[in-house]
């Protein structure tokens, strides 16, 4: 067959625009060769509807070993009972646990989107707003920081089922001991989306949520530096409060039921060959490299964080527990938009993107924040002493922003860097 050159040169410009730009996108990051050769491998080519050892079709002796061998590194990186790697996405995990543990019209309490919050916990367009009762809790105005006390009063008033803790930015560490009690007060689920920390957890830099949470969801991309997917865990496993029985009349556990929500719930079948390369990168992120690539990550946010607020930006939270910082630019820079940043810093090879930030008075279109992370700068090699550097460029940038002649300059210098580092770790 001819080979699709148009694809393929396609590829090489995206191959070069990873290379010699700063990936600064907190839920990015570069994946090693033997994750990326197990993706694009020959389980592609296979249907596997079912689980290991129970699948509606032949011939899956294979994948069966590599999903187990999946299911098995993944148990052990988190401490888990019980873990399902089938969800195709971060959003599709949140999916099928609402599934299994709401009907719609149930009310289920979230971080507010403009707060932090993800898509998948509430938006009105995404199914979570539409099937359910999304109510939200929200970060204190003054210090950036969830407002726990404000998040009992509305659960103990609204009587959520579910309580979601979780963001998409936000830089701080969740107390989930709290939230347990929060949810048992009121006999609600407590339920974390872990996906941007899921890496930071696994090597004990964070809280851990499996010994306060019902249940945790993952994408596998983020931090974790797998190929793009999803994950349910349980620290561990429990009776379903619903009644559910087998044919033969024994109660379900809930593992049972959170495997139903995924297939048939909400897929059909699954990647396999991305459950190949969530193998190998849970395998990764065994080992004793991957624990000091998550203590890099974790320094470099600092060390950035605390480059930004020399600079006079303000950092929400005034800092980082995580790999992210969310960067408000309205007290140094009232009049310039994240998009704007966006769209200049795009022009030399540094990519962020805009955020809105908590009590934000412009539209998620145009925001007044950045979201800024350090783990995919971290797995080129990038240590402390790069990150006043980039916080350079990018402050070069917004400083003139307007002034398009400087851009050339800063792309060089960027350029010049980044062909210093390796694209694999
Ligand atoms: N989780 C989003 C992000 O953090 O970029 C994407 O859905």
């Amino acid at each position: 067959m001819k080979r699709d050159s148009l694809v393929f040169e396609i590829l090489e410009k995206e191959a070069k625009r990873q290379k010699y730009g700063i990936e600064l996108i907190a839920s990015e990051n570069f994946v090693s060769d033997q994750v990326l050769e197990s993706m694009g491998s020959i389980m592609t080519n296979k249907y596997a509807e079912g689980y290991p050892g129970k699948r509606y079709y032949g011939g899956c002796q294979h994948v069966d070993e590599t999903e187990q061998l999946a299911i098995d590194r993944l148990k052990e990186l988190f401490g888990a009972e019980w873990a399902n790697v089938q969800p195709h996405s971060g959003a599709q995990a949140n999916m099928a646990v609402f599934l299994t543990l709401l009907k719609p019209g149930d009310v289920f309490m979230g971080l507010d989107l403009s707060h932090g919050g993800h898509l998948s916990h509430g938006s009105h367009v995404n199914s979570s707003g539409i099937l359910y009762k999304p109510i939200a809790y929200k970060v204190k105005e003054d210090t950036g920081i969830v407002d726990y006390d404000e998040m009992e009063e509305v659960a103990l008033r609204d009587k959520p089922k579910l309580i979601l803790a979780g963001a998409s930015a936000y830089s701080r560490d969740w107390d989930y001991k709290r939230m347990r009690e929060i949810a048992d007060k009121i006999g609600a689920f407590l339920m974390a989306d872990i996906a941007h920390p899921a890496g930071l957890i696994a090597v004990g830099l964070l809280n851990d949520p499996l010994k306060y949470c019902h249940v945790v969801t993952s994408t596998t991309h983020k931090t974790l530096r797998g190929p793009r997917g999803g994950i349910i865990l349980m620290g561990q496993d429990f009776d379903n409060p619903f009644g559910k029985t087998t044919p033969k009349g024994v109660i379900r556990k809930m593992s049972s039921l959170f495997n139903s929500g995924v297939f048939p719930g909400i897929q059909g079948g699954p990647l396999e060959h991305v459950i190949a390369a969530k193998a190998v990168a849970f395998g990764e992120a065994l080992t004793k490299e991957y624990k000091y690539y998550m203590i890099q990550v974790k320094k470099n946010a600092e060390v950035m964080a605390n480059a930004f607020i020399e600079k006079g930006y303000h950092v929400i939270s005034d800092g980082t527990d995580n790999h992210l910082m969310l960067i408000d630019l309205r007290n140094k820079f009232p009049e310039i938009t994240g998009r704007k940043v966006e769209n200049m810093l795009v022009l030399a090879d540094i990519t962020v993107n805009k955020n809105m930030v908590p009590f934000d008075s412009r539209s998620p279109f145009q925001t007044s924040g950045l979201r800024i992370g350090t783990p995919a700068i971290t797995t080129r090699g990038m240590k402390e002493e790069h990150m006043p550097v980039i916080v350079d460029f990018i402050d070069q940038v917004i400083s003139d922003i307007e002034n398009e002649d400087l851009i050339p300059k800063v792309r060089k210098e960027v350029n010049e860097m980044m062909g210093e580092f390796p694209m694999f770790a």
